[in-house]
């Protein structure tokens, strides 16, 4: 393929109810939209994960719109592109900025798996024709409301449960839910809230039975973790510190966590998902779908990625009414009774992208044309 022009959209999306986590709440998305198209007219969509602020990681909206527009995309066009695998090999010369690549290397596997006419699921091994789906809860006004909203969702077929925790909203919190839920499968996520030093308080959560406690310590640390590993019978689901294939290796080896959630955009798209993946497989270390409150386009690809045959566990990803009053995809992501999603049938990634609704939020628009 050759890429002839990449458009940048940042839509704003208000969020149905808003999310909140150790390092701060958010209301309303400023999503990041790259569409590639090829000298033949043909388009691929792909989804910036990179939250408000340089707070889960230090990619934002901005330094993603302008690296995708200064440096990402003038790589990338032009070039005769044997196939979208080979994108993110492409942009090896910007460091970093994975969230920024993965919109641009999703879009050309979209594009690709459009032009063939087959579903992007299967152009990438996926095996997992129905994915088991869990819901990522954050914290909320009192528990109360979390229990409410909890039932909410096992109402739903949620097959998980994950809330977020922070200090001062961890033992007590959960020693509610465990107290009127005692058989869910239950997880905690803490986005790097504690230290090594809150290790006692940590082991505690031992008697809730949780299926894994995501990302205590530090967003960049892996030998802390792997110290409390061994402290603890939970075991630890790293998110953050995962960026890039060696990482999972490294984390495996070190005994840092024996679960890892795999994000798209944190480690720079499909052709990178698929090697964490890999690393994890081989190792015997299951791997889930995380979730960045994506909308439908991103929603779509994680979809696709968590068909991998090593996606053991329910994700984080779930219905798009969980989110948006109003997606930007057709159908919108909707789970079945069981708690799954299907994966689609249709070319691409599967959903068809509703162009005027796009445009119709945008708030800029820029053309990278060769
Ligand atoms: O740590 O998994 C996380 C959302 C934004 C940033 C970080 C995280 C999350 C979630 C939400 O947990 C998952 C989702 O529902 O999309
Ligand atoms: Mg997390």
């Amino acid at each position: 393929m050759k890429i002839v022009a990449v458009e940048l959209r940042e839509i704003r999306l208000p969020l149905v109810h808003f999310f909140e986590t150790s390092f701060g709440r958010t209301t309303e998305r400023r999503i990041v939209l790259a569409r590639v198209v090829d000298a033949d007219g043909a388009e691929g969509w792909g989804e910036c994960t990179a939250g408000e602020g340089p707070f889960y990681s230090e990619e934002w909206t901005e330094t993603a719109w302008s690296t995708l527009r200064d440096f990402l995309a003038p790589m990338i066009l032009g070039r005769e592109v044997e196939r979208a695998a080979s994108v993110f090999e492409l942009m090896r010369p910007v460091r970093g900025h994975r969230m920024a690549k993965a919109a641009l290397e999703t879009a050309c596997w979209d594009l690709e798996t459009k032009r063939a006419g087959v579903p992007l699921w299967k152009h990438l091994g996926g095996v997992l024709s129905e994915i088991p789906c869990g819901v990522s809860i954050g914290i909320q006004e009192s528990i109360g409301a979390l229990l409410e909203k909890i039932e909410r969702e096992l109402d739903a077929g949620y097959q998980r449960i994950k809330i977020k925790i922070k200090p001062g909203w961890d033992v007590q919190t959960l020693e509610r839910v465990r107290a009127r839920f005692p058989a869910i499968r239950l997880m905690a996520d803490a986005n790097s809230a504690y230290s090594l030093a809150d290790a006692p308080l940590l082991r505690a959560l031992d008697e809730f039975e949780l299926m894994m406690i995501e990302q205590p310590l530090a967003h960049d640390d892996m030998l802390d973790h792997a110290t409390l590993q061994r402290e603890l019978r939970t075991p630890l689901c790293l998110d953050e510190s995962i960026r890039k294939p060696v990482d999972a290796r490294h984390a495996v080896e070190l005994g840092a966590c024996r679960i890892v959630n795999l994000k798209l955009g944190r480690v720079g798209g499909h052709a990178e998902a698929v090697a964490v993946e890999r690393v994890c497989r081989e190792r015997g270390v299951p791997v889930w779908c995380g979730g960045m409150l994506e909308s439908g386009i991103g929603r779509a690809h994680n979809i696709a990625m968590a068909t991998l045959a090593g996606f053991t566990l329910p994700g984080d990803v779930s219905a798009s009414e969980r989110y948006w009053a109003e997606d930007i995809i057709e159908p919108p992501v909707t789970i079945t009774p069981r708690g799954t999603i299907i994966a689609p049938e249709a070319p691409g990634i599967g959903f068809e992208v509703r162009r005027e609704r796009i445009d119709a939020l945008a708030v800029r628009r820029e053309v990278i044309k060769i």
